[in-house]
This record gives structure tokens, C-alpha cells and sequence, in this order.
């Protein structure tokens, strides 16, 4: 069984790092209530007879605040269908997932919803009653019973986060609760996640004035959270990363690089173009190329179909970064 001990150790500056950034970030609000809802819903989970597993799915962009008082952040291109299709063949693996996703992203069994506005969706019928008009009613009605087969099961939670504060500060709430589910416990890390930001401790309180002239403003590296997560929060939890690039030239190495600096079990490499059709999974056991081969699939199927298959193999017999037969 791999434990924290058989991880590199964490480095102290990284540590260090990890910790002024949560000691300098704001009070993350509704705190208690998150706690609530998670322990809420990792009992029922434990509870349940079959010893379900357990993902957190991380999906969307995270903001970076340039104020306090923000009126102007930065912002990235995530839209959150990564996460939002993963969680929906996740919970069709028979997992229960944690969906930790920002504010307005992408949500599970929305994908198909037409893009209009849901008033132009709706209609009344002469006795009043509300119905979804006939070229929506079948995309409207099959979304609607996936979702309410989850939610009777109880087996899916939403968590929002909009800054990246919030996003790391959740994500180290789900990481200290699921400790307990030990290998049980799955994190699956999609969101696109800031690698700059302005140090609350150096933010302006007030919206920042022009009147100065041109804003020259220095970002700080976000420290690295995902060996926290590895090696501190939930040391037994089988976590798989991604790596995003552009350029493509650099994006196998950068990824093959994460996999031994962050001792996660998994690194989906994928470039930002051609992320639908095409991922590289890189392991210790070596890579599997996956893609999409029409139209109607989504790739997410096959990506979840590999982890959920070596989250198995983890499960049974060890550390999950043996070389798979
Ligand atoms: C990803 O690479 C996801 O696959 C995408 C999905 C964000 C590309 P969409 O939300 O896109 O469906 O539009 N996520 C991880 C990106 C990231 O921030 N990775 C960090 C990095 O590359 C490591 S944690 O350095």
C-alpha cells in the first residue's frame, strides 16, 4: 500500500509557499456550510453498501482578482464541458462525485440543452400549464431524468467556486474530508487553474483609478498545490492531473514532468485546439493515446473509461503506478 511516506517528501519551501498563500487569503465565504454539505455527504456515501468510490471532479476556470473589492479580474477560457461530461460518465461508473465548479461553467446533463434562452424553451398550454415546446421536449425531458435519477440516488454534490482562492481553499476542504475514504477517494483535476496571481496581502482595497496612467502590475506564481493535495491532504486518494499547452512542442515533456514532480498516479496531457478530439495519458506504465473517432462521442467517455479502469486496478493491489498488464 502506498502511504505519504513512499512520496517524495514535500519540499519546505513549496510548504511554505502553500501555507502563507492560505494564511494571506481571504476568509472563504459559507465556509461552514461547505463543511456541512460535504460531511453530509461523504457519511451517505460511506454509508452506502457498496463502498462506492468517491471523485472529485475539478472543473471551469478560476478568476484572479485584481481588487479586493473587484470590479476587474482575470480570467481563462474554461468553459467547464471537460468536467461536466466526466461527471456524468463517472456517475454512470457507479462513482459519486463532488463537483467543485465555477459559477456559471458547464453543468452535468446541461451539455445538450439548446442555447437559447430557456424562456424561448418554454410554452404555456390553453389551461395554463407550462410545457417545453415540441422541438425541445426530447433533449429537455432525457437531461431532466438523468438528473433526477442522481438526485434521488444522492449521489452527486455541486460546490461553486468563482476566485482562485476559493477554488484552492475548497479544494483543500474536499482533500482533508475524503482523507478518511483513503483509496477510495478519486480526484479527477480539470479546472483550468490560474498559475499567476496578486497576493491579497498586496491587493488594492478600492477599484484601481486610470487617473495614474498606465497599470504596470506584478503577478505572483500560485504556489503548487497538487503535492499538497498528494502528500498532505489525502495521501492515499488516487489523483490525476491535467496538463494544458498550446504549444504542442513542449506539452509531453511538461506533462511527463508534472507526473514525477507531483506524484500524482496520472497526467492527461492536451493541447488547447484539439483538446475534444485528442489526450495523451501519460503513467508510470507508460502512454495511451485516446481520440475521438465521430462526431457524437465525447472523449470524456474514453478518458474516464481508463482512470475508472486503473483506479480498479489501485484499489486491488497497490500504489496504481506499477506498470499495468
Ligand atoms: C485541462 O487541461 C482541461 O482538459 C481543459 C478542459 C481546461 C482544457 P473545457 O473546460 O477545457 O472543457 O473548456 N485542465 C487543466 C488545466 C490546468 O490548469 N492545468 C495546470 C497546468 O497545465 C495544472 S493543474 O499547468
Amino acid at each position: 500500500m502506498e502511504t505519504s511516506s513512499d512520496c517524495e517528501a514535500m519540499d519546505p519551501d513549496a510548504l511554505q509557499a502553500a501555507e502563507r498563500f492560505f494564511d494571506a487569503a481571504p476568509p472563504l465565504s459559507g465556509e461552514s456550510d461547505v463543511i456541512a454539505q460535504l460531511k453530509a455527504f461523504v457519511y451517505k456515501q460511506n454509508r452506502s453498501e457498496k463502498g462506492r468510490p468517491i471523485v472529485c471532479v475539478t472543473s471551469g476556470g478560476t478568476t484572479v482578482p485584481l481588487e479586493r473589492r473587484c470590479v476587474r479580474f482575470i480570467d481563462n477560457f474554461s468553459a467547464g464541458n471537460r468536467g461536466a461530461a466526466s461527471t456524468e460518465f463517472f456517475l454512470k461508473s457507479g462513482y459519486a462525485v463532488i463537483f467543485l465548479s465555477r459559477t456559471g461553467s458547464v453543468q452535468p446533463f446541461c451539455r445538450d440543452l439548446p442555447e437559447r434562452p430557456l424562456l424561448d424553451c418554454l410554452e404555456t398550454a390553453p389551461d395554463g400549464s407550462l410545457h417545453a415546446r415540441p422541438q425541445y421536449e426530447q433533449t429537455v425531458l432525457s437531461a431532466l431524468k438523468a438528473h433526477s435519477t442522481v438526485v434521488a440516488d444522492g449521489t452527486l454534490l455541486h460546490l461553486h467556486f468563482t476566485t482562485l482562492f476559493e477554488y484552492l481553499q475548497m479544494l483543500g476542504l474536499v482533500g482533508s474530508l475524503l482523507e478518511g475514504f483513503g483509496k477510495r477517494a478519486f480526484f479527477y483535476l480539470a479546472a483550468a487553474v490560474s498559475d499567476f496571481y496578486v497576493p491579497w496581502e498586496t491587493m488594492h482595497e478600492h477599484k484601481i483609478q486610470s487617473a495614474g496612467g498606465p497599470l504596470a502590475m506584478e503577478l505572483c506564481n500560485v504556489p503548487k498545490m497538487i503535492p499538497l493535495l498528494r502528500r498532505r491532504w489525502a495521501p492515499e486518494a488516487f489523483v490525476v492531473s491535467f496538463k494544458l499547452e498550446t504549444d504542442m512542442g513542449m506539452l509531453m515533456q511538461k506533462a511527463k514532468g508534472a507526473l514525477l514532480k507531483n506524484g500524482v498516479h496520472a497526467v492527461v496531457a492536451n493541447e488547447l485546439h484539439t483538446r475534444k478530439d485528442k489526450v495523451v495519458i501519460i503513467e508510470a506504465a507508460g502512454e495511451t493515446v485516446l481520440t475521438r473517432d465521430s462526431r457524437d462521442e465525447d472523449i470524456e467517455e474514453k478518458i474516464v473509461g481508463h482512470l475508472t479502469q486503473r483506479h480498479r486496478l489501485y484499489l486491488k493491489h497497490g500504489n496504481g503506478r506499477e506498470r499495468a498488464s
